[in-house]
């Protein structure tokens, strides 16, 4: 009911009758009352005035579920919404779910992890409701070996939302990072249960770095957030949105051909590297050359030192000059 009503909040003109409410909801006036009063304890501003009805002043920085869904005309291809104040980790609640076999298609939202994964065992700070941690839960008809690309797929949506939302220009680094001046802003964290053939479910996990001001000893040198560079705080909703929108839109291209053939050139533009000196660093060695951009595949193209062309698959890229610690 709250998505309903906010959204009617939203959309109105001016002011919002209770009757009108009541009619459109098929609910009472004290479940309409009921609902202000928490919406109010919430810290959303909505004035009351008699014969005239609720007219929404101001929304708190939130990120719930309903505050999402009010703003959006429809769901897509998202089955539902499903928000945590806080939890140990949106991508282990989008696998735990999975793993129940819930086949819907759900993106899991929260405002502070406790045990945030980065990849290979890594951590992602995000300890306070600042942040967006988000998580798409999604059964692709595709081939398993296919399914990190979207990893590159949600990058470009992120980097796009970023821009609409706070003007700012995020970059890419290959290929799960979005930084900006020199600084990790989002990590992307893609996993999945599949079979040699059939995927069970894909999870592609989103930490963005919002309105934080500062972070944690150990990544102060590496990381940012939206507010430290744009210096105004940010409407976390809005950009869930915008990733929501711009993430459907890519994602059902990269659907069509299982590549990312119709969005290199964006990635490339996207792309930090791209024409720049960059190190490989794999498991079995270290590769130097100049970044050329990816292919359709979403590897990234690195042009050799003895002038060959390298598609690089998987490893750590490091960019010289990019990070401190590089
Ligand atoms: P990654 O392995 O590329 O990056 C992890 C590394 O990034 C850490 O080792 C640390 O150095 C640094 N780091 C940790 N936290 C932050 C931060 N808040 N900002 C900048 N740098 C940081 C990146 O992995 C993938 C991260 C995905 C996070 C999302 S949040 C929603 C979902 N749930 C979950 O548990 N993970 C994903």
């Amino acid at each position: 009911m709250k998505t309903q009503i906010l959204k009617m909040l939203r959309t109105c003109e001016s002011y919002v009758s209770g009757q009108e409410m009541c009619e459109e909801l098929g609910v009472s006036r004290t479940a309409i009352w009921k609902c202000m009063n928490q919406l109010k304890e919430e810290g959303y501003t909505i004035e009351a005035i008699s014969n005239k009805g609720y007219c929404l002043k101001e929304t708190p920085d939130t990120i719930t579920d309903y505050e999402v869904k009010s703003r959006l005309s429809n769901l897509g291809m998202l089955d539902e919404l499903v928000y945590d104040q806080e939890i140990d980790s949106t991508n282990n609640k989008a696998k735990q779910i999975g793993n129940e076999g819930d086949a819907r298609q759900l993106l899991f939202l929260a405002d502070v992890q406790t045990e945030g994964r980065g990849r290979r065992g890594r951590n992602w700070s995000n300890p306070k409701a600042t942040n967006i941690a988000m998580t798409y839960k999604l059964h692709p008809n595709i081939q398993p070996q296919n399914a990190s690309r979207i990893t590159l797929v949600a990058a470009i949506a992120i980097v796009e939302a970023i821009k609409e939302v706070t003007g700012l220009e995020a970059k890419i680094k290959w290929p799960n990072d979005i930084i900006i001046d020199r600084h990790k802003v989002c990590g992307i964290l893609t996993e999945m249960s599949s079979e040699s053939d059939f995927i069970h479910y894909v999870v592609v996990g989103i930490g963005i770095n919002v309105n934080g001001e500062e972070f944690p000893e150990e990544i102060k040198h590496i990381a940012t957030s939206l507010y430290l560079q744009g210096k105004k705080k940010v409407d976390r909703a809005a950009l869930v949105v915008a990733v929501i929108k711009a993430f459907e839109t890519y994602y059902k291209l990269f659907l069509k051909t299982e590549d990312l053939s119709n969005m290199t050139s964006q990635y490339n533009s996207y792309l930090v590297h791209n024409g720049h000196q960059v190190k490989i660093i794999s498991s079995t060695d270290t590769l130097e050359g100049v970044a050329e951009g990816i292919n359709a595949k979403g590897g990234l193209l690195v042009r050799l030192d003895d002038g060959t062309q390298k598609e690089v698959i998987s490893g750590e890229v490091s960019v010289r000059g990019i990070y401190g610690y590089v």
